[in-house]
């Protein structure tokens, strides 16, 4: 299998996360994309290619113009405030407030276009969003020109980034800006499946109302687990979407045999809806010692994962998402990977 890699993605290096209630070195760390990459040479999965450049246009095919521009300025517009530490947001427009009218000052700004506080922004956040969407891009592409499977050694994940929103360490939602991609070149209907223990937001609210795109997501329970105020059962999708989102909220401390009844009805629902192509939003969290996750799979399951993945039998692109538990994530993410080239 192929993997598409690039060190544009290393060019995000930020030194806070407020993490109850203190900064901490963020979790989401560059040194999660250098381990997975020795791993896929150790085992030799395959060739790693540099991506190719797409520019923003397939961007914009998801996400709103202006956010990509607030993201692309964001780092000096902080700087030109005069701000020593990183861009986070600290107020928001919340229930009883407007937020139809984009404030100019940069607090503001990152107020509309945050979703959460965990996920600053320092200098290079952009260019290393920009390297993990060209690296899905790159994967796709592969996929949908040979039928082969390829891996996109995505970072910063995307998940949580929805339209004109960023967040749970997410900027650019690689798996809707690569299903979008695979749909304006031909294909007719792609499943994304999130196996990230944490529930895809930005996905589901990018698609919610449309059928072409069918999502299926196994996550922590929102009433205890991030984001919290989205991925509940239901939530079906909505008019020509109705059907075509599947949220699959699972209790903290599950393990293989309940998330794995919960993974073969999202194949099931996969296979009768007639996709033609498989995007996994890759997260590995969902590992038993993850620092910030809940269920309880072991570094054997993810290797069935890829195992079950194969039985579907369509063109597939993996897309890294999630994954903390950084000196085991290597071994997580590529037994995903050697258990579906072995299937
Ligand atoms: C991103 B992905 C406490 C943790 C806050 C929430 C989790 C983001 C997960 N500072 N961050 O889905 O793996
Ligand atoms: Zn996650």
């Amino acid at each position: 299998m192929l993997t598409f890699y690039s060190d544009g993605t290393r060019r995000r290096r930020a030194r806070s996360e407020l993490d109850g209630g203190v900064l901490v070195s963020p979790y989401e760390c560059p040194e999660r994309v250098e381990l997975v990459l020795e791993r896929v040479r150790d085992v030799g999965l395959g060739e790693v290619r540099e991506p190719e450049a797409f520019g923003l246009e397939p961007v914009l095919a998801v996400h709103d113009r202006g956010y990509v521009d607030f993201l692309a300025r964001c780092w000096d517009d902080w700087l030109a405030e005069g701000r020593t530490g990183e861009a986070i947001a600290w107020i928001w427009p919340t229930r009883t407030m407007r937020d139809d009218v984009i404030p100019e000052h940069i607090d503001g700004r990152l107020g509309h276009y945050a979703l959460s506080a965990d996920t600053s922004i320092c200098e290079g956040t952009f260019e290393a969003a920009m390297a993990s969407k060209d690296i899905a891009l790159s994967a796709v592409r592969h996929t949908l020109a040979s039928g082969a499977p390829s891996f996109g050694l995505c970072r910063p994940p995307g998940h949580h980034a929805a339209r004109d929103q960023f967040g749970g360490y997410c900027f650019f939602n690689n798996a809707a800006i690569a299903a979008q991609q695979a749909l304006d070149r031909g294909v007719a209907r792609v499943a994304i499946l999130d196996v990230d223990f944490h529930h895809g937001n930005g996905t589901q609210e990018i698609f919610f109302e449309r059928d072409d795109v069918l999502f299926l997501s196994l996550h922590g329970d929102p009433r205890t687990c991030f984001p919290y105020f989205l991925g509940h059962a239901d939530e079906t999708g909505r008019g020509r979407g109705e059907g075509f989102n599947v949220n699959y909220p699972l209790p903290p401390g599950t393990a293989f045999d309940a998330w794995s009844r919960a993974l073969d009805d999202a194949l099931a629902r996969i296979r009768a809806a007639g996709c033609e192509l498989l995007v996994v939003s890759l997260g590995v969290d969902a590992f038993e010692h993850d620092p910030i996750s809940a269920f309880k799979l072991t570094s054997d399951d993810f290797t069935e994962l890829g195992r079950r993945l194969a039985a579907l039998r369509l063109p597939t692109t993996f897309l890294l998402e999630g994954g903390y538990a950084v000196e085991e994530i290597g071994i997580n993410a590529v037994n995903v990977l050697t258990g579906f080239e072995a299937a």
